[in-house]
């Protein structure tokens, strides 16, 4: 399993996806805007490699947890299931 999956989310609001990875430092998120998409920039310090969040075994998926438009990061850790708003 890859290390650091890549997904598609919408991420700042705009109705455009962005590019979310999810790298040893955390979660980077790269923006579209029409035709390119903008960065990465490091998003978050959460939910990186180096903080344990293996894939194979803590995997993190993108949804709109509060309803605001804007997905969020979930991820199921070893003894609870954390939330990062947008
Ligand atoms: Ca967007
Ligand atoms: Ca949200």
């Amino acid at each position: 399993m890859d290390r650091h999956p890549r997904d598609l989310a919408y991420i700042d609001g705009d109705g455009i996806l962005d590019v979310v990875g999810f790298g040893n430092a955390g979660v980077h998120v790269a923006y579209g805007d029409d035709n390119v998409f903008v960065g990465p920039e490091l998003a978050s310090t959460s939910f990186g490699w180096a903080d344990g969040w293996d894939p194979a075994r803590y995997p993190r998926l993108l949804g709109d947890v509060n309803g605001d438009g804007r997905d969020d990061v979930v991820g199921f850790g070893h003894s609870a299931t954390y939330v990062e708003l947008s």
